[in-house]
């Protein structure tokens, strides 16, 4: 591959600000861009990522004065992840298009001279943010400090300043200097004080450690974490939020009220876990509807059952949602990282609500995505016999939104599920997308090369589950084949989805952006996100199809594919 050539680009932005125009460049930093995008054939072009180096976890995310921010954690140094982490800021007047800024939060005091890791923003009453984040002090202990914006009126939030008193809590008794991080945004209760999770190790559980405030500043810790989980290892990143129990809106963290439920996430052993329960503010507990959970089995709820991890959620109070951001690693080489000079981008930005059961969220891009979509391509009513594809064609397979709808065949002919085998992740890697089923498998063939030898198969396979007298359908991604490259990790990844015997169709939809397809089955109620590198089917090379090699037809109903634009800022 030729040596990138990086030219210096300084990016020219007029904001919106509350209706008012705000023509300011002077805080835009020099950006580095290759010219060639044939040197990148796996750069995502709409996921949020900066030009240059190493990103891992969302930081702070928030709407602030007609602005959305995201912070994240980056390594302005390099793509690797090493002892330089500080927090990122970019800015986006629509969470799809951004504006790299300068970085808000840097290592430069003892309490976080060794790194500025993870955290949160909380908006104080009268709309003013604050920042939570853990700081490695001079003695690599992990502690948590406070930052605020310098300039309130300046809707970018460009400069932040650290509170002299920091840190503003250390390591408590049982938690080792090294097991207690990520603080989440706090939520204020009756009696108007602060409340905060902290993650950490704690007696070998992992816990959500909890502290109370009365002012922002001055914290005490309560002698019970909100909750905790066995055999998980640290929590990392706890995220904890109320969700509505009647409708798709967002819930604001301090909200008190009737209809609501709790979630609780921890991110751990590489996945972000979650649980729904309620919360007994008096108690300071969370009570999970379901107790055996946030252990790390595979009956565990996962965000996503792919790459995905760290996430955090905020409540958009301009368009009254919640929505998640989850950090996607990369599936090559350090090495490779090196080479590409970048590594780690953000999900799309989901919208999260609760299902019509209560069991689970709903996931689903943000509504803005779809201002990236051009040319558009659909079909109906398409018939797919045993061992068939179809190819989509006449959009752009490499970076493309595609939404597919399939009629399900006679529910009583599918397979029965072995309940001795019931990892789904297991099951996938077993019945991949070649192995002959009843209904099923039948999905699409992305980032695929004309002649499949290079294909990443993300499809479903419907089994009759007698041990719980339901339906469940497996979804799959299959990167087994996704590159003829060497040294990545090609794991496949597989999630269930339980259907009512009632349900007469599936959805699938793609987001599918070089090396990264992130995939929404039945409508958001399964996500899988995998990274491909493939060696041939890259840019035009690239294609996609829908395949049967189920042994009944099956019908698409309705499938819409879009060819993505390229976002501002990537
Ligand atoms: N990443 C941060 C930590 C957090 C971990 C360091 C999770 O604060 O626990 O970059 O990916």
């Amino acid at each position: 591959m030729k040596a990138s050539v990086f030219c210096v680009v300084y990016m020219c932005c007029i904001l919106h600000s509350n209706g008012k125009e705000v023509s300011d460049t002077s805080h835009i930093i020099p950006l580095y861009r290759d010219p060639s995008p044939k040197n990148q054939p796996w750069r995502p072009y709409f996921h949020f990522r900066p030009p240059k180096n190493w990103l891992n976890d969302p930081n702070g995310p928030m709407y602030y004065k007609g602005v959305y921010h995201l912070f994240y954690q980056y390594n302005p140094y390099g793509s690797i992840f090493n002892k330089t982490i500080l927090w990122g800021h970019s800015v986006s007047h629509d969470l799809v298009n951004w504006i790299h800024l300068k970085n808000a939060i840097v290592p430069t005091k003892p309490f976080d001279i060794n790194s500025c890791w993870s955290g949160s923003t909380t908006i104080l009453p009268g709309n003013k943010p604050v920042v939570l984040y853990t700081g490695l002090d001079s003695k690599n202990q992990q502690v948590q400090n406070l930052a605020m914006p310098k300039n309130l009126s300046d809707p970018f939030l460009k400069e932040w300043k650290k509170y002299s008193g920091n840190p503003i809590m250390t390591p408590p008794h049982g938690v080792k200097p090294d097991n207690f991080r990520d603080p989440s945004t706090a939520w204020r209760g009756k009696d108007g004080n602060w409340r905060v999770v902290v993650g950490g190790l704690r007696n070998n559980l992992g816990v959500a450690i909890l502290y109370r405030s009365k002012d922002f500043v001055h914290w005490s810790l309560h002698d019970e974490p909100l909750y905790f989980g066995k055999n998980t290892n640290i929590w990392e990143c706890p995220d904890f939020y109320p969700v509505s129990t009647n409708s798709r809106d967002g819930i604001e963290n301090s909200a008190i009220g009737i209809n609501l439920k709790y979630v609780l996430k921890a991110s751990f052993k590489s996945h972000d876990y979650y649980t729904i329960g309620s919360y007994d503010a008096d108690k300071e507990k969370f009570l999970p509807d379901d107790h055996k959970v946030l252990i790390g089995s595979t009956s565990d709820l996962r965000y996503d059952y792919g790459k995905f991890y760290a996430s955090k959620t905020f409540f958009d109070s301009v368009k009254n949602r919640r929505i998640l951001w989850g950090w996607i690693n990369e599936s090559d080489s350090s090495t490779d990282d090196i080479k590409k000079q970048w590594a780690g981008l953000q999900s799309i930005p989901r919208q999260v609500y609760l299902d019509s059961t209560r069991r689970q969220l709903i996931q689903w891009p943000v509504k803005e995505t779809e201002k990236l979509r051009e040319k558009h391509v659909s079909y109906f009513g398409k018939k797919l016999k045993r061992e068939s594809l179809f190819e989509v064609s006449g959009i752009t397979a490499s970076q493309v939104d595609i939404e597919v709808s399939f009629m399900l065949p006679k529910l009583e002919e599918v397979e029965v599920l072995d309940p001795k085998r019931n990892d789904p992740q297991l099951l996938c890697s077993a019945k991949t997308s070649s192995v002959i089923g009843g209904a099923g498998p039948f999905g699409l063939l992305l980032m695929a090369s004309r002649d499949l030898t290079e294909q990443t198969a993300v499809f479903f396979r419907v089994f009759k589950d007698n041990h719980n007298h339901q339906f469940v359908v497996l979804m799959c991604s299959d990167q087994r084949r996704s590159s003829l490259r060497q040294g990545i990790d090609k794991t496949t990844y597989g999630a269930f989805i339980y259907i009512n015997h009632k349900d007469k169709m599936i959805s699938l939809r793609s987001l599918v952006d070089n090396s990264v397809i992130e995939s929404f089955g039945a409508e958001g109620r399964a996500c899988i996100t995998a990274r491909v590198y493939p060696k041939f089917s890259v840019y035009n090379e690239a294609h996609v199809y829908a395949f049967n090699n189920g042994s009944l037809d099956v019908v698409i109903r309705r499938l819409d594919a879009w060819s993505m634009k390229k976002a501002k800022g990537n």
